[in-house]
């Protein structure tokens, strides 16, 4: 088979901070122990197959350009479509992760029917189980595209129409089972289009309604086929939509809970989603882990500059560290990982771009996971935090918290006590001293 990356040695191995130009690890080491695990079984990297194969470079004011010889129309879209799948695992593998991710359409041609696109998928998605067994690339996560074709314009599970809800839910139970029969590890729903573009033409309540609905049907389908991986709720605040229902990680957390799907769902936190929503990353990652819903995670970062989606690999040490700090003082991911839902620039015409964006935003996630490691070895974040909620752990704070004194019984002994509390240092400035150093000294 000739190789489409062909200037590209396979794999691309770790060589340390003395890497000369060629495209090699400079920090990520998939066998180097962190908190006692292995690099790659923590970070569980995975590469998208949109933006990186499917998408050909176009914008909203330009045509693809990028060299991709199986977005041309002239080819035979199932000759076309296993020539992207070719040019998919050998990028994989050459880049030596583990994990990819997909859209149903992504992969394979829709057809004229939905008894047509089934049978595309079927025969690729056979394939892809073929290369995964040879290569031992796995599924992070499958996913149907609910929002490119026309007849999603005002939404999948969220459509006035039902005929458009079943046509959706005929997609998604056609992605559990390929996610299933693949050993996807989670299945994703983001709603791009579940949202409005105007409150004049809209039910909020209605739709609400729908959309749980749709996801009580996902929830039952996945029981159903014996599916054991994790539902994934993706937020975003808006882009396609003026408003999207899955606003951000406290929305989705509101909504699972007032419909009884607590428990069914978690969320695959995208970076760039989390700051469109006005938050921090780390903001969304402590929110989830905290409530019991955190996932996994889009790695892929926006333009302080721009206020949209424009999916850049992760470059910052900085931006990454806070959240998998968190996310490594939690236990790290159960079935979810770092997906690279990123984009090259328009402007990254050679092949090998896509392994030098790759390469630099894993070796940023790996940088920020031994600073993490660091932290938490040092203990001078947790200690702080400690200290600050002591006064809760015994004493007055304990009775409250146990339920033990009423506001009044608070009230007559604060006024008989005289209390004068004394505000101490929120210690905010070293505290960010702290996480520098770390950055700064960490090897
Ligand atoms: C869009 C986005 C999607 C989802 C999968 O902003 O992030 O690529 O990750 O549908
Ligand atoms: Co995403």
């Amino acid at each position: 088979m000739t190789e489409f990356f062909d200037t590209v040695p396979t794999p691309v191995a770790f060589a340390g901070q003395l890497a000369g130009d060629g495209l090699a690890y400079r920090v990520y080491n998939p066998d180097r122990v962190v908190a006692g695990k292995r690099m790659e079984d923590l970070l569980r990297i995975g590469v998208c197959y949109w933006h990186s194969f499917a998408w050909p470079g176009s914008d909203i004011f330009g045509a693809g350009t990028f060299d991709r010889p199986w977005t041309n129309p002239a080819m035979d879209p199932m000759d076309a479509a296993r020539m992207k799948q070719d040019a998919a695992f050998e990028f994989i593998s050459k880049l030596g992760v583990k994990f990819f991710s997909f859209h149903d359409v992504d992969m394979a041609p829709e057809g004229a029917t939905l008894h047509e696109s089934k049978t595309n998928l079927d025969a690729l998605v056979d394939r892809a189980g073929e290369k995964m067994a040879e290569t031992g690339i796995e599924l992070l996560w499958g996913t149907a595209n609910l929002f490119s074709h026309p007849r999603y314009a005002a939404g999948a599970a969220t459509n006035p129409d039902p005929e458009v809800f079943a046509h959706a839910a005929a997609q998604v139970r056609h992605m559990l089972d390929a996610t299933h029969t693949l050993g996807g590890s989670n299945y994703v729903l983001w709603g791009g289009r579940e949202g409005y573009e105007t409150l004049l033409n809209t039910r909020m309540k209605h739709e609400a309604d729908q959309l749980a609905r749709f996801l009580s049907m996902v929830v039952e389908y996945k029981q159903s086929i014996g599916f054991t991986g994790t539902l994934l709720l993706e937020p975003k605040p808006q882009e396609p939509t003026k408003h999207q229902y899955d606003y951000d990680c406290a929305t989705v957390h509101g909504f699972l809970d007032r419909y009884d799907l607590a428990g069914e769902f978690k969320v695959n936190i995208e970076v760039n989603h989390a700051t469109l929503s006005g938050h921090s990353f780390e903001h969304e990652v402590a929110y989830a882990i905290d409530n019991g819903i955190f996932g996994s995670v889009d790695a892929n970062r926006g333009d302080p500059q721009n206020g949209w989606d424009t999916d850049q690999f992760p470059n910052s040490v900085d931006e990454m560290v806070l959240a998998v700090y968190e996310i490594l003082r939690s236990g790290g991911f159960t079935t979810g990982g770092f997906l690279f839902d990123t984009k090259l620039r328009r402007q990254s015409i050679r092949r090998d771009d896509l392994f030098h964006g790759h390469i630099g935003g894993i070796d940023t996630l790996a940088r920020a996971l031994l600073v993490a490691e660091k932290l938490l070895a040092e203990g001078t974040i947790e200690g702080a935090r400690d200290e600050r909620y002591g006064k809760w752990a015994s004493g007055r704070g304990a009775e409250i918290l146990a339920g033990n004194t009423t506001l009044a019984e608070l009230a007559n002994d604060a006024v008989a006590t005289d209390l004068q509390p004394t505000p101490v240092s929120g210690r905010q400035e070293e505290l960010e001293n702290v996480i520098n150093t770390a950055i700064w000294s960490v090897e």
